[in-house]
């Protein structure tokens, strides 16, 4: 049987390797399924390209295309109705009959030309992603370029492991972005096939969303960030400019959650409102709210207004570190998870959506199947003194769904390596580190069958230490660009496809993605000095 073994093994791994130089195209992230059509010619875009469409969600995404193209090609590819596939045309279609997740979606190219069918819009959408990575990186040039416009005849069907959630977080609170960094990081979010946007939009260093019913938490607790804390300026959006970014990702296909950080962490929220301050937070200044029905009330109120600007999908709670810095715990164990048992009750049956917390409520011992429970923590803690569990086995036990965001890995604050900028309590989140990582296997290896308790993936940008525009995109690609492999390639557990760094990075990212960056006008990390990766 040792034989077996060693047959099998070999098997495996060379069906892998084949599997991964498959994807010469380098598209990002990786397409389950993609078949070059050898002895084919490719197809060639020219100023008589045609799109057409099949209805009415298909002629948005079809009009996206070919605004797109015009950019870097200077054609004025027209978008129209139609439906049989002529010459020298880029068809696409929604068709909801379809087998497979409503995410996925099929492309065929040939020298006649493109179609492109999604399983649903976004679907769709995902479909024109993948074929503006086939065409030359100097696609995404926002002016005109020289370039052979040619698509490559493959077949490719794909769509994503993870469904529900693959996201980018930004944190607004510690250090703002204005509107056009919003913009750009939506564009971003989008090419890389992830569906989420996490906007981190309250912290101690400032309130930074418009709230009609406590201005004073805009007026007073939007004043400063974490360079200039209490002073300077007032940064935030009004609820008519968050309309603005909350439409530009849904036209992009991209649902934010919207998240308040509630009851711990909230020193702006205290300096625009002293009364709401917890009498057990002694600190100067203190960062704790009450939780009597004052504060649930105020809680409440705020995530109403949150409720009717987002309509979100999930809304995001917080209760990270609620006792974290102090000397005495502020709330006992008992105290946190009813609070949190009444705030995410309140969003499941009065605003209906899905809440979200940070693990340290699971911790506290607060659980329940119909909120995520959000992981930063990592490897393998034993918290429980009464419970001889791992946070796996309790996780499992208790079928308590989550989403994953490790902070070792995903916490894209942390340096991308040793010497450079960055935070460094969870060590160094370097992308090799994120590319080899299997999701599944973080914390549910002692039982596959617990499997779809994960809802996805998220990387954090928490931003203490991101100030400026130029330090974002240095610290999130291209480590954007592995998280993004692991949201929605198939895991190796699953497909036995073993993630491949120094194949990925030589074949994908640096003949392919950096290229793409660079004509996108990303100074993405190592961008001096490519020698880095
Ligand atoms: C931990 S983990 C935080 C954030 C910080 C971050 C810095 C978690 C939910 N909270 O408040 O910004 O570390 O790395």
């Amino acid at each position: 049987s040792l034989l077996l073994v060693f047959w099998a093994c070999l098997f495996f791994s060379g069906r892998a390797s084949a599997q991964d130089s498959n994807n010469n195209y380098g598209i990002v992230p990786r397409p389950k399924s993609i078949t070059s059509q050898a002895g084919s010619s490719p197809f060639r875009i020219n100023s008589e390209t045609k799109i057409i469409f099949n209805g009415k969600e298909a002629k948005q995404i079809a009009n996206y295309l070919s605004e797109k193209l015009a950019q870097a090609t200077g054609y004025g590819t027209r978008a129209e109705k139609g439906k049989r596939a002529k010459k020298n045309t880029i068809r696409l279609a929604v068709d909801n009959s379809g087998k497979g997740k409503a995410e996925a979606y099929r492309l065929e190219s040939s020298a006649n030309g493109v179609s492109i069918t999604g399983n649903s819009s976004t679907g769709l959408f995902y479909g024109v992603q993948t074929l503006l990575q086939l065409l030359p990186p100097e696609i995404y040039s926002d002016k005109k370029q020289q370039a052979q416009w040619t698509v490559p005849a493959v077949k490719i069907e794909d769509e994503p492991f993870f469904e529900k959630i693959r996201g980018l977080h930004v944190d607004i609170s510690r250090h703002f972005r204005n509107k056009e960094e919003m913009f750009k990081t939506i564009d971003y979010v989008a090419y890389h096939k992830l569906n989420t946007l996490h906007i981190h939009l309250t912290d101690d260093q400032g309130w930074r969303i418009e709230i009609k019913a406590f201005p004073k938490l805009t007026e007073i607790g939007a004043i400063g960030d974490h360079s200039t804390p209490g002073k300077g300026k007032k940064q935030f959006y009004t609820q008519k400019e968050m309309r603005e970014i909350i439409a530009y990702a849904k036209a992009r296909h991209i649902d934010i959650i919207p998240e308040i950080d509630m009851p711990g962490h909230m020193q702006a929220t205290i300096r625009a409102y002293p009364e709401l301050k917890s009498p057990t937070d002694k600190r100067e200044p203190a960062k704790v709210i009450r939780i009597d029905e004052k504060g649930e009330e105020f809680c409440k109120k705020v995530l109403d207004e949150i409720n009717d600007l987002f309509t979100p999908e999930y809304i995001h709670i917080g209760f990270d570190e609620i006792n974290f810095g102090s000397k005495k715990k502020i709330y006992g164990n008992e105290e946190i998870t009813a609070f949190a048992g009444k705030l995410a009750e309140y969003v499941k049956t009065d605003l209906k959506a899905t809440p979200i917390v940070w693990d340290d409520a699971f911790e506290k011992g607060w659980h329940d199947k119909q909120t995520l429970v959000h992981w930063w923590r990592y490897g393998k803690v034993h918290w429980w003194k009464d419970l001889p569990l791992t946070i796996d086995q309790k996780v499992q036990k208790l079928d308590q769904p989550y989403l994953l965001s490790p902070a070792n890995k995903t916490y894209f604050d942390m340096r991308n390596a040793k010497g450079e900028a960055g935070a460094g309590w969870a060590g160094i989140a370097s992308i090799d580190k994120l590319y080899v990582w299997e999701p599944l296997l973080d914390l549910t290896d002692a039982d596959p069958s617990k499997n779809h308790l994960a809802q996805g993936v998220i990387a954090c940008t928490w931003s203490e230490q991101i100030k400026t525009w130029d330090d974002f995109q240095d610290r999130t690609f291209p480590r954007l660009a592995a998280l993004s492999e692991k949201g929605w390639a198939q895991p190796k557990n699953i497909d036995l496809n073993k993630p491949n760094w120094k194949t990925w990075r030589d074949e994908v990212l640096i003949k392919k993605q950096l290229k793409r960056y660079q004509f996108m006008g990303i100074k993405y990390w190592s961008h001096n000095s490519p020698e880095k990766l």
